[in-house]
């Protein structure tokens, strides 16, 4: 498959995509080099991913511009990505020694239990973060002792084969980890399908999402879900206006909107909303759309033709629109709505840069409207009330909130939705836990 620089269309790569007999042989290699995997010394296993995490280090530019051409990511986020992959990998690192299991008190003997891993793992990874949701998968199901075999994207596989090159060069044993570039409904389908995968992470939409739920469950395969989002940004009449004006376009705006935790529905308590919106056309007009290489930039262009015509689709009367480029490359501008609550723009997933704007009237009205949605993953709260704070970011059903921030992912929190965003959860210390099984030993003493 022709891989395309979504900026430029240019061709930068000819990748050959697996059919199911190659995921086939993948999953054999990996079910092959787990037992001597599983069984490496914890200290050995944890040195191993340092240097993987050391290597993507040094190799950090290198895989940013491999992203930037890649996947249209802007120099300075994609810099910043891959120094969040050698950090996940380095977070990871340290649980191989600390991955404990219990001793229960019990009559007749002693009870134990150990954290045993899985066995084969497929990730499956969507084009938005091609390398740093890769990691969010790989990093705690290596330290756990699982084998890995990841799926990336059809449009974005560079930066997954590379740091399986890496992974390599690290010195950790040929099949442990392997990435097998292919399309969804056949690469991606085997490996759910493939009764020797023992649990697959997928992160995409929630349509796939549910249709790989279904398949694992024909298995009882185990499964994390990282689905889509509509989250709600909401800004009180009583918030810093001028500090969540500023912030707001790069909540929906970063990553060209490609973000499952883009705050994509903007809610403004009504006695504030104008004030609000004087302050937000200047932000939104000032995002510097364009050339992903230029230091400057602020936001790239989308994935691909297709998605663009997507996007363009959703977007009908902005009250909006900042600038980008003409001509070749995938372009959308900031664009900001106001459409009816009904409107599919302010219900379904763009995954643009488009934010839908509405007003509410009081906190319960703000927590109804977040709450109006089958979705659930994140979302922002700004005010100065400390305990308007914590009431809505506890009513607000929706894994990841931030406060009177646009914050979403910490590699040591956990992260992951409620509702149709997902099930499960990634990063933070408990990530390790969906890795492993619990096994329980009794041991008697008569
Ligand atoms: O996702 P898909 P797409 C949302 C977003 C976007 C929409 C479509 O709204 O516009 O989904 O994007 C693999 N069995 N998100 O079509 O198809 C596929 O090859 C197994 C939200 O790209 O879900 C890719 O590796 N695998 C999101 C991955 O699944 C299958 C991120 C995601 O692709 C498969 C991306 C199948 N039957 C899109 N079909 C987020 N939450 O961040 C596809 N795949």
């Amino acid at each position: 498959m022709k891989i395309v620089n979504p900026a430029t269309e240019d061709v930068i790569a000819d990748v050959e995509l697996a059919d199911a007999a190659e995921v086939d042989r993948a999953v054999e290699r990996a079910r092959k080099a787990y037992p001597a995997w599983r069984a490496v010394a914890p200290g050995d296993r944890a040195r191993l991913l340092r240097r993987f995490a050391d290597l993507v280090g040094e190799h950090a530019g290198e895989l940013a511009r491999l992203e930037v051409d890649n996947a249209g990511h802007t120099v300075g986020n994609a810099r910043w990505e891959a120094g969040a992959v050698r950090d996940v990998l380095h977070f990871y690192a340290a649980a191989p020694e600390r991955n404990h299991g219990k001793q229960i008190p019990v009559p007749g003997g002693v009870d134990v239990t150990f954290q045993e891993p899985l066995g084969v793992v497929g990730v499956i990874v969507p084009w938005n973060f091609p390398m740093l949701i890769m990691s969010w998968g790989v990093a705690p199901a290596l330290a756990a002792g699982n084998t890995v075999v990841v799926k990336p994207a059809e449009w974005t596989p560079l930066t997954a084969l590379r740091l399986a090159e890496l992974a390599l060069a690290a010195g950790l044993p040929e099949g442990v980890l392997q990435v097998v570039p292919g399309a969804g409904e056949v690469a991606g389908a085997r490996l759910v399908e493939h009764p020797q995968v023992a649990k697959i992470v997928f992160t995409g939409s929630t349509e796939v999402g549910k249709e790989i739920a279904a398949k694992a469950a024909a298995q009882v395969k185990r499964v994390t879900l990282e689905l889509g989002g509509k989250s709600a940004n909401i800004v009180f009449a009583d918030a810093d206006l001028e500090k969540a004006a500023a912030a707001a376009p790069y909540a929906v705006f970063d990553n060209a909107g490609q973000d499952c935790c883009a705050r994509s529905r903007l809610l403004v308590q009504a006695e504030v909303y104008d004030d609000f919106m004087a302050l937000l056309a200047p932000a939104v007009r000032g995002v510097k759309v364009g050339d992903p290489l230029d230091e400057a930039t602020e936001m790239g262009p989308l994935i691909s033709a297709e998605h663009l015509e997507r996007v363009r689709g959703f977007v009908a009367d902005p009250w909006l629109q900042g600038e980008c480029p003409a001509g070749k490359g995938f372009w959308f501008p900031a664009t900001v709505l106001t459409p009816d609550v009904a409107d599919p723009a302010f219900t379904e997933e763009i995954f643009g840069p488009v934010v839908s704007v509405a007003r509410f009237t009081d906190e319960a009205d703000a927590v109804r409207i977040a709450n109006d949605t089958p979705y659930g993953l994140s979302g922002s709260i700004w005010t100065r009330d400390v305990g308007r704070a914590l009431r809505v970011a506890r009513a607000v059903e929706s894994g990841a909130l931030s406060v009177n921030s646009n914050s979403s992912v910490r590699y040591w929190t956990p992260f992951g939705g409620f509702k149709q965003s997902g099930l499960g959860r990634e990063l933070g210390p408990d990530a390790l836990a969906a890795f492993t099984e619990t096994k329980n030993v009794f041991i008697s003493w008569e």
